[in-house]
């Protein structure tokens, strides 16, 4: 049974990929390989984020190392100037994306359950569940054009 889920898992991953070729985003066509929408009713800890001018993002508390399987509700706030993004991912589909942003900068993600737009002085929750092995860890990263590259993206070690 264990290496049934195993496989189900990578060939969710897989399956997510040409997502990226057709610039679409992989969480719409079932599956993300770094976890999954999460529900309220599971949530463990709340971790509030802010989405700074200066190219970064501010946790409160820190995140720390991310249990396999637990559920964080991110309240994240922009009290910037300028918009930001808060996007989960893993090491590899924020490469991805950062790299189609610079293709088609224009990309909206209002539809992505792993992603929350924030407009100055905005504020949004995210919930999400930590239920899968994330390859090279938790990135969490804004994908405003030019925001990932100048620095704007944060790891979290998953255990
Ligand atoms: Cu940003």
């Amino acid at each position: 049974m264990k290496a049934f889920a195993l496989i189900t898992l990578t060939v969710a991953s897989f399956a997510a990929m040409p997502a990226f070729s057709t610039g679409e985003h992989a969480g719409g066509h079932g599956g993300y390989s770094f976890g999954e929408p999460g529900k309220a009713a599971e949530v463990s800890r709340t971790i509030k984020v802010r989405t700074l001018d200066a190219m970064k993002f501010e946790f409160d508390p820190a995140v720390g190392t991310i249990k396999k399987g637990e559920t964080i509700r991110f309240i994240v706030s922009n009290p910037g100037q300028i918009a930001h993004e808060f996007a989960i991912g893993d090491a590899a589909s924020q490469r991805a994306h950062a790299l189609m942003m610079q293709k088609m900068p224009g990309m909206k993600h209002d539809a992505d359950p792993s992603t929350v737009s924030l407009a100055a002085g905005e504020t949004k929750t995210l919930i999400w569940k930590f239920d899968k092995a994330a390859s090279g860890g938790i990135v969490l990263a804004c994908h405003i054009p030019g925001h990932y590259e100048a620095g704007m993206q944060a790891k979290a070690a998953l255990k």
